[in-house]
């Protein structure tokens, strides 16, 4: 199968079986240094990146959850710095392994965003947020893959996304479910009250369930925090729960992130949806 031989085996299984990979140093560094020279120049305008340092003011920063900016209007995706992440030959092949050489479309695909977090707490939490960006499917495929890269390092604590290691392997029912089914059905499950639970109320002891491992029927679930330095990434499957996460480091979060639908899901997507 082309581009398999740059996922071993092992790598492959680990995917099935947990929906996280992490690939250190997928991008080359002229093309991570190049998007983080986009994004630093854009927040150079707004004085937040001036003579090659950060310049923020704590007077102004944001309170978790909030970010600090809203990326889409502040930094964009219009650019070909953003776009060019998607041209990395060993992000192509990545993909492609993952996907098992299924194409992916391109229009449902998108481009990718950006992921930018100001430094907005001073506490540490494991959010109650947790989402998914694709329904579960009635024919039990694979929806796609989504890609989240750092622009720059991030460090833990530092913003980085939380994901639910196991987490696409539940409710695989053979029907169509959305994201908020998903969180009523997992609620039944003494492992999902809790992360989803606002208690206790002291959001700092929530940070104790990073690293919590559990199982749903025979499916092994972890919380993850993605952390590493510019230019590695993780791949995760579409369907693996996800959330945002408080920055307590002193400069902003930035990564970018991308979804990656299969071509031949689309249809059953689009039907799931009610948009056809
Ligand atoms: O790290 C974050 O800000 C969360 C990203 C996210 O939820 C997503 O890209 O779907």
């Amino acid at each position: 199968m082309p581009g398999h031989s740059i996922i071993t085996s092992e790598q492959l299984e680990e995917f099935d079986r947990r929906g996280v990979l992490r690939f250190a140093g997928l991008f080359s560094v002229d093309r991570v240094r190049s998007l983080r020279e986009y994004v630093q120049s854009r927040l150079a305008r707004l004085g937040l990146w001036k003579d090659g340092a950060w310049h923020l003011d704590p007077a102004a920063r944001p309170r978790w959850p909030a970010t600090g900016l809203k990326t889409s209007e502040a930094i964009g995706n219009k650019h070909p710095a953003v776009e060019a992440l998607l041209e990395e030959p060993a992000l192509r092949a990545v993909v492609e392994a993952l996907l098992d050489g299924c194409a992916v479309d391109r229009k449902m695909s998108g481009r990718p965003q950006v992921l930018f977090t100001l430094p907005n707490s001073d506490t540490w939490t494991v959010p109650t947020d947790w989402h998914m960006d694709s329904p579960r499917l009635a024919s039990g495929k694979q929806p796609g893959v989504q890609l989240f890269a750092f622009v720059d390092t991030v460090e833990p604590r530092g913003g980085g996304t939380l994901v639910l290691a196991g987490s696409h392997r539940l409710l695989n029912e053979g029907r169509f479910i959305r994201s908020r089914e998903v969180k009523r059905l997992l609620c039944r499950e003494p492992f999902f009250r809790e992360l989803y639970s606002e208690a206790p109320p002291n959001v700092g002891e929530r940070a104790r369930l990073l690293g919590r491992v559990g199982t749903v029927g025979s499916v092994e679930l972890e919380v993850m925090e993605l952390t590493g330095l510019a230019g590695d990434a993780y791949l995760t499957d579409l369907r693996v729960l996800h959330s945002g996460a408080p920055n307590t480091a002193d400069r902003p979060r930035i990564m970018a992130t991308h979804r990656f639908v299969r071509a031949d899901v689309v249809q059953e997507l689009s039907k799931g949806y009610g948009w056809t």
